[in-house]
């Protein structure tokens, strides 16, 4: 494999960021009529602007070659294929069989994996169709009203922001609850105000070993048993998903109750399987389909498109371009739709965990930068609070604003508002302020000839700040399947360009084997010397110092 600084195109962008990096985004929209026609891409009722960035048509072909010296279009198909593209797991990486809805067959280990998929989905659909109905009875002979999906991380992230991005089309009468923290707060305070005849637990665990998720579980089995004093209600109040039937059935979860998963998906990818059965509940499952059918047709636009105009792979080229040759440490997710409040969060995990690390597919040290930092809020959220440094501060961050052309709940001007607002965040950190428009902002406010003096430098904003602006028809499970799998391909491309495995978790798993010993010190209250001096000393501090 030709080390990425190597590449051709790499050493081409360097020089090509050298010669245009004097250039302002300011210059370049007064230089060109057209930017927006010539940097815009259209998918379905998705529009993607990305002309508000440090970028010419050279740019983006230089770019379009580093994707192709990449060999982008090799390793997509390889992935949809059922390669064993996590080389370290050796797994193949299929979220995409999870949502395919053609007749294709996809193969793993000469299997096709399609008719078990398939079987899953139907099995979901009785599921949730018997507990929206009230077929699905607790102890008592009672329907159930409340859902509690217990899971954390990859079996947590997603099925939540869905849940809250659908949120509108949910079934009145019914309430879904997650439970992630391992903190006993947050299981007590969900408990609180359910009634045990009327919950189902969904335990959410690829592994059943997750201490957090199986600690969560026994709480809530616990809980149940003190109210229905009776072992058999376990069987009509607790649904597992999982890849390891075992465990769950040691737990207690009959067979017939537990969904399938499997080794050839991702924690951080398995929104798509039966880890979505709290939403499919919630919304139901045809809705549920609509959201995979808007992933497959992102899938698709992904596998198909030329490289020019393929969304995901535009978006991830332009976060290389920051991230690698203008140094950017982080990129900025900021929704404007009240229901995507935890879309930022669900792809701090989707990115942050897949493209943070720092050794290539054969074993080298990278000597460049990877996945960046990814953060964010509700954009108008943000408007009122950290913007603030977006504008001024002294970090570049490339930004991604995304809005619905309409809200699901038109009143009023308010959606007016809101894209007023999320249409003059893009222009003025394009634009900034110059000298002259800062002095006769201070002019026209009244200040004196000395104060304008005084004031106008911290009145200046340099602009020239990078962002892509995403608009969509409406948030509709499709357009919302569409936008999860934009940004899956984005963080795939990325992932081969930087040369690395972005399906494993090295570190993920270290934490959990690392807590599992201390829990056991902690647990026998034991005096600890076999860490390092720091994690000694607070142990025993806790120790000395804990009611238990
Ligand atoms: C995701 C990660 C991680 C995982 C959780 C839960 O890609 O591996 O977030 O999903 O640690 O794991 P279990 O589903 O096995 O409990």
């Amino acid at each position: 494999m030709e080390k990425l600084t190597d590449i051709p195109a790499w050493k081409a962008l360097l020089k090509h960021k050298n010669k245009t990096e004097s250039v302002s985004m300011r210059d370049l929209f007064a230089q060109e009529e057209n930017r927006f026609e010539s940097f815009h891409l259209r998918f379905n009722d998705i529009l993607l602007d990305y002309s508000k960035n440090r970028i010419n048509k050279e740019t983006m072909s230089l770019l379009m070659d580093l994707a192709k010296q990449s060999g982008i279009k090799d390793w997509t198909e390889k992935m949809f294929s059922g390669e064993k593209i996590n080389h370290t797991e050796n797994r193949a990486v299929l979220h995409t069989a999870l949502r395919n809805r053609s007749d294709e067959p996809v193969y793993v280990d000469g299997k096709n994996v399609m008719p078990e998929v398939q079987s899953e989905l139907k099995k979901m659909r009785e599921y949730s169709e018997s507990i929206r109905s009230g077929h699905w009875l607790g102890y008592s002979g009672k329907p159930i009203i409340d859902i509690v999906n217990i899971g954390v991380g990859g079996s947590d992230l997603g099925p939540v922001m869905v849940n809250e991005a659908l949120h509108p089309y949910g079934k009145a009468g019914l309430r879904v609850h997650f439970v992630s923290n391992v903190d006993p707060s947050h299981i007590c305070d969900t408990l609180k105000n359910l009634d045990p005849e009327r919950t189902l637990f969904i335990v959410s665990s690829k592994s059943f070993t997750t201490q957090d998720t199986i600690m969560n579980a026994h709480t809530a089995r616990d809980w149940l048993m003190e109210n229905s004093r009776n072992e058999t209600s376990v069987a009509k109040h607790f649904i597992a998903v999982a890849a390891n039937v075992e465990a769950a059935t040691e737990f207690g979860i009959k067979e017939e109750n537990i969904f399938k998963m499997w080794d050839w998906v991702g924690g951080r990818y398995s929104l798509w399987s039966s880890i979505g059965l709290s939403v499919a509940i919630y919304i139901g499952m045809d809705r549920f389909e609509s959201l995979l059918q808007g992933a497959y047709e992102m899938d698709q636009h992904f596998r198909q498109a030329p490289l020019e105009e393929n969304i995901p792979v535009v978006l991830a080229l332009l976060g290389v371009w920051y991230n690698n040759f203008y140094n950017a440490e982080s990129h900025v997710l900021l929704p404007y739709d009240q229901h995507l409040h935890r879309f930022p969060a669900y792809f701090q995990q989707g990115d942050m965990e897949s493209n943070g690390k720092s050794v290539t597919r054969d074993g080298q040290n990278v000597d460049y930068a990877t996945g960046p930092i990814i953060w964010g809020e509700l954009g108008i959220t943000g408007q009122h609070a950290f913007y603030q440094n977006l504008h001024q501060g002294t970090h570049l961050v490339p930004a991604d604003f995304i809005v619905p052309v309409d809200s699901l709940n038109p009143v009023g001007d308010h959606h007016l508002v809101l894209l007023a607002n999320f249409f003059a965040q893009t222009r003025t950190l394009m634009t900034g302020k110059n000298e002259k428009e800062a002095r006769e902002e201070l002019v026209a406010e009244g200040y004196s000839a000395e104060e304008v003096e005084r004031l106008y430098p911290s009145r200046l904003m340099s602009g020239n700040k990078p962002s892509n602006t995403i608009l969509f028809k409406a948030l509709t499970p499709k357009t919302l399947g569409s936008l999860i799998a934009m940004y899956e391909h984005k963080i795939f491309t990325q992932g081969i360009i930087w040369q690395i495995n972005s399906y494993d978790q090295p570190a993920v798993e270290l934490g959990k084997k690392v807590a599992a010993n201390i829990f056991d010190d902690l647990k026998q209250h034991r005096s600890v010397e076999h860490y390092d001096d720091s994690t000694n000393g607070l142990i025993k501090y806790f120790l000395e110092n804990s009611n238990d």
